[in-house]
């Protein structure tokens, strides 16, 4: 047997220690977290057997659906209408430049061919085909990245345990291998990893139904990073981010706020952030779910994003037949439009140097500092001093010089007569000397 001194044995043991809980991204990653904080915009789609009930992705639980009975499901899954084209198409055109996909929500079934269990779209459904795939291939064609939603949490498996705070009515034996459940989702994390080309994330969710398990989390994020080391992790625990986690995600909220009541613990941390949201109060497709978002109200959240320096991600719910909803298609449509004039406004930028405020946010980039005013229905309009000198102040959309006058405690400036008050987002772009 080997023999350490006590020197030796505090520096392996502190060693081990502070390697556990460093983390260096690489520099594949840190480009990846840049190009990501320049995109900005994404699309969100939460797509599942569950679609066929027309009840959202909870339906397993809230309606507490046993195993078998859930086990129907999956025949009734044809999308013959789906065309991974005309989504990845009709995100680009809205100006988002990601697509997040669930690859596996908490009713554990696999939208991919995962040769790890059957309980996936290749050898249950009449579809047969992968939707993942299709996503990635469409996505590489069109050059918009994929981000990969994964649930930790797990209805379906029996070595899901012991069962964290949900999915208690399913029917599943009171006993199970949890080291088997985590080798089980670390080999369907490396088919993702594998078999799809090149991800740009991988969006975690569900580690809150068993926040005092040992999730191992570490060795999880360790083989992500050694299979794409660009690839961003983050995981919607709802908490401050972990060691090996790239980016920090908010639910319903905008970083820092807790409206939604999922961001309780979460303080806003230094990684890039994104915030997600639906387009109605649903994520998975509901067919009495009517409360659709106007478009304004979700452009002015996604001002708003970047406003708080943070990405946004929009929430489609794919019918069962494989189309994303008119209503949707609609607003996306409106979205699109407002996108094409002033996105240059917010691609690209960081949060700017006038916190967000009730009439708005500021963002900005380079020499130039955009002021977005949502909620102002005077003529002047003061804004606090700046770091710099301006050079011009314009009206974004006419390109028109405004006046202003700038003394110590900031700038007041002469809006347009006649402005549209109705419009989502009124664009001053100043100019630095
Ligand atoms: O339970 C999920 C929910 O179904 C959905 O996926 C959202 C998306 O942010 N996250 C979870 C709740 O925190």
């Amino acid at each position: 047997m080997k023999k350490y001194t006590l020197p030796i044995l505090l520096a392996l043991f502190f060693g081990n220690l502070s390697l556990a809980q460093d983390y260096q991204p690489t520099q594949e990653n840190l480009k990846n977290r840049e190009w990501y904080q320049d995109a900005k915009f994404g699309m969100f789609i939460h797509w599942g057997v569950y679609s066929v009930l027309g009840v959202h992705e909870w339906v397993m639980e809230t309606q507490s659906i046993d195993k078998k009975t859930y086990e129907k499901i999956p025949a009734f899954f044809n999308p013959t209408e789906f065309n991974a084209e005309e989504w990845v198409l009709l995100a680009k055109s809205s100006g988002m430049k990601y697509i997040t996909i669930t690859t596996k929500h908490h009713d554990g079934f696999a939208m991919f061919d995962s040769k790890l269990t059957d309980w996936d779209i290749m050898d249950r459904t009449v579809y047969k085909k992968d939707v993942i795939k299709q996503m990635a291939e469409a996505c590489k064609k069109h050059g918009l990245k994929l981000y990969l939603y994964y649930s930790q949490l797990d209805w379906y498996q029996n070595d899901y345990y012991p069962r964290g705070n949900t999915g208690k009515k399913t029917g599943r034996p009171d006993k199970g291998n949890w080291e088997n459940y985590l080798e089980f989702m670390n080999g369907q994390l490396t088919e993702l990893l594998t078999n799809y080309g090149e991800i740009g994330g991988i969006w975690f969710d569900g580690w809150w139904d068993k926040k005092e398990a040992d999730w191992q989390l570490r060795k999880t994020y360790d083989l992500i990073h050694e299979l794409q080391p660009q690839t961003m992790i983050g995981s919607n625990h709802h908490q401050a981010p972990n060691p090996g986690e790239d980016f920090q995600m908010f639910e319903k909220d905008l970083p820092g706020e807790n409206k939604g009541g999922y961001s309780g613990d979460a303080e806003v941390g230094k990684l890039p952030l994104e915030t997600a949201e639906t387009m109605a109060k649903q994520w998975g497709f509901s067919l009495q779910d009517k409360a659709y978002k106007p478009s304004k109200e979700l452009i002015q959240y996604l001002v708003k994003a970047a406003g708080y320096n943070s990405n946004f991600l929009l929430n489609v719910g794919p019918m069962p037949n494989g189309k994303i909803q008119p209503e949707f298609i609609e607003t996306l449509k409106v979205i699109g439009d407002w996108t094409d004039t002033y996105g240059e406004t917010i691609y690209g930028t960081r949060g700017g140097p006038i916190a967000p405020q009730s009439w708005g946010v500021s963002t900005h980039k380079n020499d130039k500092i955009y002021i977005h005013i949502m909620d102002w229905k005077t003529d002047n309009f003061f804004f606090p001093k700046v770091e710099g000198k301006i050079n011009t102040i314009t009206d974004f959309q006419t390109k028109k010089k405004l006046k202003y006058n700038t003394n110590t405690y900031g700038t007041l400036v002469e809006l347009p007569e006649n402005r549209d008050y109705n419009q989502a987002d009124f664009v001053l772009e100043i100019t630095l000397k």
